[in-house]
């Protein structure tokens, strides 16, 4: 028989899926299976890139034998700062060596043989692709939820960007890992805030991994409480707090203020005056990551008191750099007995601390640490004592209320997403700001706004960006009023583009619209999505927020962009580092591709872990991945050739891999279908020895299973098995049919001493070890006395020797 030449194979199919593409019949069911689209970085593609991109093409060519049409497309998410950097360096346009990386990746992409469709690709920094994303904009403008805003932001002094608060990690900048400051500037921000309930409450239509959604749900943090209003001794002001726990408002024995807090200054007192003043400023100067993570409190006390509308009790007002400006009303009661950072507050200050909670009814005599729980019964509470804390925790904001103190509330830790970034190579902001219509947006008709060519690349760290230097593109006239006029200097984030690019693949080159109504009814939205767990917050939730606000101006019909999404994970190098190229440890697959051939290699890719976990690239690995194909191969080949009948054994071989491969395929669990291809290959290699080969039927069925890893060697093997066209599309995926699952049953007497006692009925190819325990058990009591041997004749006798 031929032995198998993986270079021939791939050739030859490479060249007829040219010649006559499979999938494109439109007519079928559609199933749209998205991959997170790569940022074309000048390194190009390692053999950790492929494992995703294996993935949903395994996954694609699947649901292809469902009798589905695949949407799977490709694109490039190319604005952003590594081509900015190399700009800068390399005084090339970042066009042109975004172009040139595009070009290298996608025929690396290529060699992967996936069913990427590439009429269908988009590339974020096409004119022709963010006229849309402007266009977006603007749209977002109109309906108020793009607004502008002076604040203290984020800000990234080594990108010398302002950055939203989801790239902001630990305190640090998710890019370049430096650690974040404050900046004041005016900003474009997205009211993203609008959205939070939505985007919580509709995480219960999605089928994603439950971690993902807890990460969601946790930026969004919506949390219910009661805003409660302090009055201030000797004065009418009041300051109002926000808590989780008005369950606890006897034990309230001091109240934190921001330092940024609207009122600090005026608390101070002549004595305190100095002190206060100074510990504002150091706050001021601390970084973020100092704020979160000194370990050590802080803080100074403002010298006035406010007082308990509860129980008109006295309590001390202070500012601490725990409590942040930004959330809630930015001022907070402290109740050290029920909170770990106020009771190490109290401590460290000498602050009383008063118990009102008790787990089992009686008060501790010295607390060494807060009790958190809201369970036990309420103490030090006057009208409350006896309650229950968790009944007491949900009814307090309504008698709070009631009382005129203050309300209930609820309270969402996601914020506004700060928009503006002060880069040369993002989208440019469609605003003209007026000085007597103040912003107005570019007009639809004038869109895409071109990001025009500049001299310098380099961002200024002034807080404008490079675009603010070009003054005949920044001066223009308002579209409103015709008046001499500015431009908006900023430009986007990088996240702007991909949080709607998926929406664009299928109606690419419509200049009219976005996307035509009739086509995002027929295609979308996205069925699945495979990308790495990284993007859980930041481009995640983004796109939920904009597919919301496109299906609310009815560009769409439905407000969920992914239905099903799988997070890979990362192939590393040894001991789990992560593969770089600084790291010097980056594996290419062209060599692999040569060697072994693209099936091999996409089947090691799979082979190598659990999908869902990080896994270590083994070189050595894929030479038994190699070894199987070659072995299957033969079988194949020599099978066809010997086109024996087919054997009970035979048959029940093959329903028993159809059950055990499909069910691991809808698991998810792609590196056990390919140790269950290896399994069931040693098995019929085994069966074949002795029939003198396999019956088509079942290899047929084996190379349809063995087609969505290995579509070369699937193609090439359905021919020769005497089909014509491709597998994909002129054979289905077979079924398993239980009963033919079953292993044969036969009869085997059970015998004590060589003395038939009982019959049982066992599997035909029951192990010695099952057998004998099966024999024992169906003996019970009978089997008596010590067991010197135990005999299995397969197939005949089961015979237990006592004494
Ligand atoms: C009194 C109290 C007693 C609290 C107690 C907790 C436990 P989440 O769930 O995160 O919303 N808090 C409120 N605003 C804050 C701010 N700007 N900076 C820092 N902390 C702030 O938590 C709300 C709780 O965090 C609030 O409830 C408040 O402390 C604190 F036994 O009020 B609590
Ligand atoms: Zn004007």
């Amino acid at each position: 028989a031929t032995p198998y030449n993986h270079k021939e194979i791939e050739k030859k199919w490479r060249h007829n899926w040219d010649v006559t593409p499979i999938n494109k019949d439109t007519t079928k069911p559609k199933y749209y299976c998205l991959d997170m689209f790569p940022y074309p970085s000048g390194s190009g593609l390692h053999v950790g890139h492929w494992r995703g991109y294996v993935i949903s093409d395994v996954w694609s060519r699947y649901k292809m034998l469902h009798g589905y049409h695949i949407i799977h497309p490709m694109g490039w998410d190319a604005f952003g700062l590594p081509a900015e950097n190399y700009a800068i360096k390399m005084k090339t346009h970042p066009a042109i060596s975004t172009a040139a990386n595009i070009a290298n990746i996608k025929r690396q992409i290529n060699e992967i043989a996936s069913l990427y469709d590439w009429d269908m690709e988009v590339n974020t920094t096409d004119p022709k692709f963010y006229k849309w994303t402007q266009w977006i904009f603007v749209q977002m403008f109109k309906k108020g939820l793009a607004y502008e805003k002076e604040m203290p932001i984020n800000w990234c002094p080594s990108c010398k960007t302002g950055l939203a608060n989801e790239e902001v990690v630990n305190g640090c900048c998710e890019r370049c890992g430096a650690e974040v400051t404050k900046k004041n500037l005016k900003q474009w921000m997205l009211k993203i805030t609008a959205y939070a309930d939505r985007l919580l409450a509709d995480l219960d239509k999605l089928d994603w991994p439950e971690k993902v959604k807890k990460m969601q749900a946790d930026w969004i943090g919506k949390s219910y409480g009661a805003e409660v209003d302090f009055k201030l001794e000797n004065s009418d002001e009041k300051i109002t707090v926000y808590t989780t726990r008005p369950d606890t408002l006897y034990g309230a024995t001091f109240m934190v203020l921001a330092p940024e807090h609207a009122m600090a200054k005026a608390l101070a007192t002549d004595e305190t005056r100095a002190d206060v003043e100074e510990y504002i400023q150091m706050a001021a100067n601390k970084s973020s990551v100092d704020r979160l993570q000194g370990k050590e409190k802080t803080g100074v006390f403002t010298g006035s008191y406010a007082i308990n509308p509860l129980n008109g009790a006295k309590v001390p007002i202070w500012l601490s750099d725990y409590v942040l400006a930004d959330y809630g009303t930015g001022a907070i009661m402290c109740v050290p007995a029920h909170d770990d950072r106020d009771f190490a507050f109290a401590t460290k200050f000498n602050i009383p601390i008063i118990q009102v909670i008790a787990k089992d009814g009686k008060e501790i005599e010295n607390m060494t640490e807060a009790y958190t729980e809201a369970v036990g019964t309420m103490i030090n509470s006057g009208e409350w004592n006896g309650m229950e804390s968790s009944v007491l925790k949900k009814e307090a904001p309504h008698i709070i209320e009631e009382k005129g103190f203050g309300r209930a509330t609820v309270n969402y830790k996601l914020r506004d997403w700060v928009f503006s970034r002060q880069r040369y190579w993002g989208e440019p902001i469609p605003i003209v700001h007026c000085p007597d219509c103040g912003a107005v947006p570019v007009p639809e008709d004038q869109l895409p706004l071109l990001l025009p060519d500049v001299e310098s690349y380099e961002p200024t760290g002034t807080g404008e960006s490079p675009l603010a230097a070009i003054d005949e593109w920044v001066n223009t006239t308002c579209p409103c009023c015709g008046k001499p006029a500015k431009r908006e200097t900023n430009t986007m984030p990088q996240w702007a583009g991909s949080s709607w690019y998926f929406l664009r693949y299928i109606d690419n080159k419509n200049d009219k619209e976005l996307v035509s109504r009739e086509k995002a009814d027929k295609y979308l939205p996205v069925d699945m999505y495979i990308g790495g767990v990284e993007h859980a917050v930041l481009h995640l939730l983004y796109s939920r927020f904009y597919t919301k606000f496109l299906h609310d101006i009815g560009v769409v019909d439905f407000d969920e962009p992914f239905k099903k999404l799988f997070n890979q994970g990362m192939i590393t190098g040894k001991n789990g580092i992560k593969m770089s190229k600084s790291k010097g440890n980056v594996v290419s697959p062209d060599d692999l591709v040569r060697d072994y051939g693209c099936d091999s290699l996409r089947l090691y890719e799979m082979f190598v872990g659990p999908p869902e976990l990080d896994s270590e690239w083994d070189e050595r690995g894929i030479d038994g991945v190699y070894r199987f194909i070659t072995r299957f191969w033969k079988l194949a080949v020599d099978s066809i050739e010997a086109n024996v009948e087919p054997t009970k054994e035979m048959i029940k071989l093959r329903h028993q891999m159809v059950h055990t491969i499909t069910r691991r395929l809808e698991d998810f669990s792609l590196n056990t279908v390919v140790s269950g291809f290896m399994e069931f290959n040693n098995k019929f290699i085994e069966l074949a020895k002795k029939e003198g080969g396999i019956d088509k039927e079942t290899i047929q069925t084996f190379v349809t299973l063995l087609a969505p890893f290995a579509p070369h060697i699937g193609e090439e093997l359905w021919e020769r098995l005497g089909n014509t066209g491709s597998v994909f599309e002129n054979n289905k995926w077979p079924e398993a049919d239980e009963e033919l699952m079953k292993d044969d049953e036969i009869q085997v007497p059970v015998q004590i001493n060589g003395k038939t006692k009982v019959v049982i009925s066992v599997p035909a190819d029951i192990s010695k070890d099952d057998a004998i325990a099966q024999g024992k058990e169906a003996l019970g009591d009978k089997l008596t006395g010590n067991i010197v041997k135990e005999i299995y004749v397969p197939g005949r006798i089961i015979n237990i020797v006592a004494k």
